[in-house]
């Protein structure tokens, strides 16, 4: 952190800081450890990231007191001078990023950007193909637990068994059989590219709107890594902005013109009261640093690093879902590959502080809390400046403690040797020149 002293003040971010300590030791506690936890371990978990230094410094700011329901230029609550001028940047900045016509920068989070647009531009009952939850669609893409699966009629794609990809033959046969008004691509566990011109092809026969769920790789389609939805006629995409893109956690819907009125009436007053000004002014700076070459160097670096480390894996025998990865991530079938439930593995690498998560696959036969697989990905380390010499390490203490997952001796090893490798790694907004 970047906390300073004027003369005999002490700077307001470090005053801040001891007055928790002081206040609130239990919390300080806490937010030392977790500190510690981010620097000392190497963190896999394909969704998580760290923000940028600034974005710390906006989200901890007096924008956090506002109130300003309603959008710029017509709001609900006077003083709104700088909460107008930052929402502003950054549905302009989304814009320009995105390539996109409009863009509402308001959702609290990714589920309630779906939500808004499912319940702005449908009607309850009404068909939306998406796909499954198991086969790596997200919660909100329709599962039956969810109330978006109660309050519409999901019909839900799988991928094909023989490869793991999309299957677009089925996908098509699908939209002509069901008729959906949605057809939603995006994922929150799959590791291949997605084709926009199928998706598309398929929604025009039947009618259909298009929409992504960019919210794992916004941040490589913001850095231009990836291809972008709306460069092949689509619709809608809505993305979380602390994934890829390294920003506050957030969400927001970009879209067409045509549906700009229908989805801001949809996020407000329909779905949300005050927006988390706070947020926004993180997202505002997550665009603006979206817009350098810097930023197009690591979207780049995300996906050359997660091809080093997948193929790194399957060199030492793991069993990668789909054969390998596109994107910036990938799952490892541990049962098959090391005879582990994903708890277990997930565990086992907990224990040498390198973060994964538990992931069901493709028709799980086990269940989602004891799921044959766990999902790893490359964002955060990359953010922290790993390359692709450190995918090959990483790899190889991954496969040698799930291969070994009782030597507590050769655990306690690699954990030291993880923690004195993290040591070269500054973490964003903590210390050293990435903070
Ligand atoms: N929690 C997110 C992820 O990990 O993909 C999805 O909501």
């Amino acid at each position: 952190m970047t906390a300073t002293q004027t003369g005999n003040e002490i700077h307001p971010v470090l005053k801040n800081r001891l007055d928790l300590q002081q206040s609130d030791p239990q919390v300080y506690a806490a937010l030392l450890g977790e500190e510690q936890r981010q620097r000392d371990g190497i963190e896999l978990i394909p969704s998580e990231n760290y923000t940028f230094p600034e974005v710390l410094a906006v989200l901890g700011s007096v924008f956090t007191n506002k109130y300003s329901e309603g959008y710029p230029g017509r709001r609900y609550y006077g003083g709104q001078t700088y909460t107008d001028e930052i929402e502003n940047l950054a549905r302009d900045r989304a814009k320009a990023v995105f390539r996109c016509e409009h863009a509402n920068v308001q959702p609290l989070s990714g589920s309630a950007m779906n939500q808004a647009v499912y319940l702005g531009l449908l009607e309850p009952g009404d068909t939306i193909l998406a796909m499954d939850l198991s086969h790596g669609g997200h919660l909100t893409h329709g599962a039956p637990v969810s109330h978006m699966g109660k309050l519409f009629n999901f019909v839900r794609y799988i991928t094909n068994p023989v490869d793991g990809s999309i299957d677009y033959d089925q996908i098509r046969a699908d939209a002509k059989l069901h008729k959906p008004k949605l057809v939603l691509c995006g994922y929150t566990s799959y590791p291949r590219d997605i084709d926009y011109q199928a998706f598309k092809s398929i929604a025009d026969e039947v009618g259909a709107l298009t929409m992504t769920d960019a919210s794992h790789f916004g941040g490589l389609v913001a850095g231009d890594a990836m291809e972008n939805p709306f460069d092949h006629g689509f619709d809608i995409v809505t993305t979380t902005t602390h994934k890829s893109l390294r920003g506050p956690r957030g969400g927001m819907v970009l879209s067409r013109k045509k549906f700009a009125k229908k989805l801001d009436k949809s996020v407000f007053p329909g779905l949300q009261g005050g927006p988390h000004m706070n947020a926004i002014a993180g997202i505002a700076v997550t665009l603006g640093k979206a817009q350098t070459d810097e930023f197009k160097q690591y979207a780049e670096q995300v996906l050359k690093n997660s091809k080093t480390l997948a193929g790194a894996l399957m060199d030492q025998g793991a069993e990668l879902i789909a054969g390998g990865t596109d994107n910036h991530m990938m799952v490892i079938d541990t049962v098959k590959s090391f005879g582990l439930d994903g708890k277990v593995a997930e565990e086992v690498l907990d224990q040498v502080q390198i973060t994964t998560n538990k992931q069901i696959i493709p028709d799980d036969p086990n269940p989602p809390l004891k799921p044959s697989g766990i999902r790893i990905g490359t964002p955060a380390a990359t953010t922290r400046g790993m390359q692709e010499g450190d995918m090959q390490l990483l790899a190889s203490w991954l496969v040698t403690c799930l291969k070994n997952p009782g030597d507590e001796a050769m655990l306690a090893e690699v954990a030291e040797q993880v923690q004195q490798f993290c040591q070269k790694f500054p973490v964003p907004g903590l210390e050293g020149e990435n903070g």
